[in-house]
């Protein structure tokens, strides 16, 4: 089904991508194995986008880490959906809520998981995530996922980027807001994130991990998991080759 708003877009060809996303098609399937099924995209979701086999390795490993109690997640920023389609089609969790503030990019984000087949799998909410998640406060049960903006494609111009710069909400906002109804928090960051600013946020006495997630040998991003994820030692991973 072709969308039918501007603004969303199932580009099928190369001459209907703008220049400067251009790099994008070359990588499409491996941002969506089912592209050619009839993806829908925003813009932004270009690069925003989690590529499905790190989402898939993501969803592997907070399935496995995450304690057996914790039964719902929360992809605060789902975007168009690639992180939350991870966590439904993992099977690992009783409720999986993808929160989105834009509602085009939620159109996409229903749209794909009805083609992942996930679509009855993900309680969708439009709305902003800092007031969505004060709904759940009171429940022990949850992990939250935050794949936040991060400023921009200028993220990685200098070597090591600056979380407390982050736009629009930098690492400090992001963690005491989340940390109000969780400790048990995964952010997913630049490959180049400053990790002795992510290490103050490390509960006293504990250690944050951070596992890179790779495609063809190069880190695309890392997570910072926080809270009581079992972790057998930390990893590179490379999702490409799994
Ligand atoms: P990229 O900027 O396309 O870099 O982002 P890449 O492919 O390493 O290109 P190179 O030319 O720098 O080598 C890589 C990945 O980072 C994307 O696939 C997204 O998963 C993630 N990513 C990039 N940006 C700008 C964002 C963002 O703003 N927010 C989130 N959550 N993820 C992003």
């Amino acid at each position: 089904m072709a969308p039918d708003e501007e603004g969303i877009d199932q580009w099928l060809d190369v001459n209907q991508f703008p220049e400067h996303l251009k790099k994008y098609w070359f990588q499409r399937f491996k941002i969506w194995q089912k592209y050619n099924e009839g993806v829908w995209m925003t813009e932004d979701a270009w690069f925003g986008v989690t590529p499905e086999p790190i989402a898939n390795k993501i969803a592997v490993h907070i399935a496995e880490a995450a304690s057996k109690e914790k039964t719902i997640i929360i992809d605060a920023f789902a975007g168009v959906g690639g992180n939350a389609i991870a966590f439904a089609r993992s099977g690992r969790w009783e409720q999986v809520f993808a929160i989105e503030k834009d509602p085009k990019t939620m159109k996409c984000a229903k749209h794909n998981a009805e083609i992942y087949g996930v679509s009855k799998k993900i309680v969708f909410h439009t709305g902003d995530c800092f007031d969505i998640i004060k709904r759940f406060i009171g429940k022990n049960n949850v992990v939250i996922f935050g794949s936040p903006p991060w400023g921009g494609t200028e993220y990685n111009a200098d070597n090591v980027f600056d979380v407390s710069v982050m736009q629009p909400y930098n690492l400090d906002t992001l963690y005491k807001k989340f940390s109000k109804l969780t400790k048990h928090i995964v952010l997913y960051l630049p490959r180049n994130s400053d990790l002795n600013q992510i290490a103050r946020y490390a509960p006293e006495g504990k250690k944050a991990e951070v596992a890179h997630y790779c495609m063809l040998g190069a880190s695309k991003a890392l997570c910072v998991y926080f809270g009581d994820f079992d972790f057998e030692g930390g990893e590179e991973v490379d999702a490409s080759a799994s």
